[in-house]
């Protein structure tokens, strides 16, 4: 008897899919119309000892209990704030995540969209396409990138990647996160705000969850200032959104560079009316290589848990 699986979503690795229908039984929800999915679940709740979900959708407590027979629950993604411990924790059901296959992909992407930002990509490549090249329509002059600032706020395996790649740009670094990271040659900010005060861009790597909730608040944009852009990897829930629209509104901060929202798929329409954001939807690990990757850790830690092995890659 193949263990009974929920696979909350479809990972682009045509690999990955079948490696799941071959070593599971697997209950394939995102196959099924949003408005179904409940009554979907419900049906063949009683048998599922093992759950794949992503970053973003995790595993809420209601879905857990729901599951008497659950023993594991593998992320597809580094994030694990939407996984609700403590409803795991008292019945032993263990956690994967994805760390280190993903990190040079969301690197890349932050260091995309700084520049993105920095040059005004969006915003030029609308100029050429609209024709306005031709009718002498002048270009506002960018600010270069060598020399100045770029805040890290966490510094985990994201953070310094970034930092590592925005090193080879001329850019001088800092970061802050609350414990003090050992061997590294970055120097650490007394603050959040003493980070954004002394940057001028402040690239947002740092966990999500109710410890940094709201933390890049309006006074730490305030502190970012009107020349100051912020570039968001993470999770949105890290921003106070509207005061992140309002600071981009009336130039109290200059730019923002966005992969991560407080409440995707949904976007502010006061945010994608702005001029002076750049807009991704959640993708920095969107490639073929990082999520064929992601997926085969997922199989593996599945794998490795109903065949009492050691997991690869346990949440501790
Ligand atoms: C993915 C992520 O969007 O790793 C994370 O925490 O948010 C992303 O890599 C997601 O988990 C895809 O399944």
């Amino acid at each position: 008897m193949k263990p009974e699986i929920l696979v909350m979503a479809a990972s682009p690795s045509a690999s990955v899919m079948a490696q799941l229908d071959q070593h599971f039984t697997c209950h394939h929800v995102w196959r099924v119309p949003a408005g179904e999915r409940a009554a979907f679940i419900a049906g063949v709740a009683a048998t599922v000892r093992g759950v794949a979900t992503t970053g973003m959708a995790g595993i809420g407590a209601a879905l857990a209990a729901q599951l008497p027979q659950l023993e594991i629950v593998a992320v597809n993604g580094i994030g694990v704030d939407a996984v609700d411990f403590d409803a795991l924790r008292p019945r032993g059901i263990r956690v994967t995540n994805t760390p280190g296959v993903l990190t040079d992909d969301v690197a890349d992407l932050a260091v995309a969209l700084l520049l993105s930002a920095s040059r005004r990509i969006p915003t030029l490549d609308t100029y050429v396409r609209a024709g306005q090249w031709q009718a002498g329509v002048p270009v506002k002059p960018a600010r270069a990138l060598r020399g100045k600032v770029a805040g890290i706020y966490g510094f985990g395996r994201i953070g310094q990647a970034v930092a590592a790649r925005l090193a080879a740009f001329g850019m001088q670094l800092r970061y802050w996160q609350p414990n003090v990271k050992a061997g590294v040659d970055v120097p650490r900010a007394a603050s959040l705000a003493d980070l954004a005060q002394g940057s001028d861009y402040l690239v947002v790597c740092a966990p999500g969850g109710a410890a940094t909730k709201g933390t890049v608040d309006a006074a730490v944009l305030e502190a970012l200032g009107p020349e100051g852009t912020l570039v968001n990897i993470a999770r949105g829930s890290l921003v106070d959104e509207p005061a992140l629209v309002a600071a981009l509104a009336n130039g109290r901060l200059g730019a923002a560079a966005l992969d991560v929202f407080a409440d995707e798929p949904a976007v502010p329409a006061a945010l994608t009316a702005l001029p002076n954001v750049v807009l991704t939807p959640h993708v920095g690990s969107l490639t073929v290589e990082t999520r064929h990757a992601m997926g085969q850790l997922v199989v593996d830690n599945l794998l490795a848990h109903f065949a009492g092995r050691p997991l690869l890659t346990p949440v501790a």
